[in-house]
């Protein structure tokens, strides 16, 4: 078969058809530099909150009520720095090594989900983060599947399979503590008092002041946009929470049809303030990630001389 050069105009015309059509883009494809760097972007931002994100349930391993718990809490964790690996895996191929990922993250140059800086104070928090935030980040991953980007979408078919068990298993701890004493139900009340707005805030900034959103949909990068990821959660969440009877800690939450729910305003103040570092714990996740990080140097010499040697 004679193979034809394709001059740019071609080149690009041939990504939007593929992109208009729903045919995934492959790492050997020709893509525009900024399709690619988009990618780059949010595809390590991603891998970096999964990773980070094992830190504040990390915490409750050794002080779990019991020993079924301690097994799940394990299982998911691992879970988690499973979902980073696959990601990291999907962003190489997008030609930056996995080092230079780490780098950025330690540089401060690379994000994570903001919900990751606040601090998981009891065992209801473990609660909290499984039904919250892993509720609200397979809302977001369920649309993620069908992202444009192959190695992306195929991550993700895999990891919403995985989530969603974690989204149970936190939502089994609360609706236990809500069966049991008041000191309990207190407790499971106080944990969604502090992590209900942190995981709306997960979902971003409303889509009239996303500046990524505009190509990201273009692109069919993202399948849907902050704001109506944030609705369905909502939608779907708030149910949940009556039904254990915990209340949603919003003054202004109204209910505007058949399970469809309209949440008060969000503080972009803090939102802002986490992001740009100043969050309770932004410090020392990034300590903790760069500590491990060296700590773990002499596994990857090992694991970087056994490759050499059975080449
Ligand atoms: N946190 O223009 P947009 C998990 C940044 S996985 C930090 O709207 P975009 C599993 C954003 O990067 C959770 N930064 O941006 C788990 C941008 O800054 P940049 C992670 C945020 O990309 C559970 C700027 O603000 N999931 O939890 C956040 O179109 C339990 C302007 O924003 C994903 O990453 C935020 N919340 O939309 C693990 C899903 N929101 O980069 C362990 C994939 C916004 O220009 C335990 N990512 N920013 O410097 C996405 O869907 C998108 O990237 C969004 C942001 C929706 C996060």
């Amino acid at each position: 078969m004679i193979e034809v050069e394709l001059n740019q105009e071609e080149l690009l015309k041939e990504f939007e058809d593929k992109i208009a059509n729903e045919v995934k883009i492959e790492p050997r494809d020709w893509m525009p530099d900024e399709y690619r760097n988009h990618l780059i972007r949010q595809i390590s931002q991603h891998a970096h909150s999964e990773v980070i994100g094992m830190q504040p349930e990390g915490n409750w391993i050794s002080r779990a009520p019991s020993l079924r718990s301690k097994k799940i809490l394990l299982a998911k964790i691992q879970d988690e720095g499973g979902h980073g690996l696959y990601l990291y895996g999907a962003a190489e191929t997008l030609g930056v090594s996995r080092d230079q990922f780490i780098n950025w993250l330690h540089e401060g140059k690379a994000k994570y989900a903001s919900v990751f800086n606040y601090p998981s104070l009891n065992w209801a928090d473990v609660g909290a983060i499984g039904w919250l935030v892993d509720g609200a980040a397979i809302t977001n991953q369920v649309s993620l599947q069908r992202t444009s980007y192959g190695p992306y979408a195929r991550a993700m078919v895999r990891i919403c399979k995985e989530e969603s068990f974690h989204q149970r298993q936190g939502y089994e701890i609360m609706w236990k503590m809500m069966e049991g004493t008041e000191d309990q139900k207190r407790m499971a009340q106080d944990a969604l008092n502090r992590w209900w707005w942190p995981a709306l805030m997960m979902f971003g900034p409303h889509d009239s002041e996303s500046p990524n959103t505009g190509n990201a949909v273009k692109w069919k990068i993202k399948r849907e946009s902050n704001d109506r990821l944030r609705e369905k959660f909502i939608n779907k969440t708030i149910p949940q929470a009556e039904l254990i009877g915990l209340k949603i800690p919003d003054p202004n939450l109204k209910q505007i049809g058949e399970e469809q729910y309209a949440h008060g305003d969000i503080d972009w103040k803090e939102f802002w303030d986490v992001i740009n570092g100043n969050g309770p714990c932004n410090q020392q996740r990034l300590e903790h990630h760069i500590q491990a990080h060296q700590d773990g140097a002499w596994v990857r010499e090992c694991a970087n001389a056994y490759h050499t040697k059975s080449k």
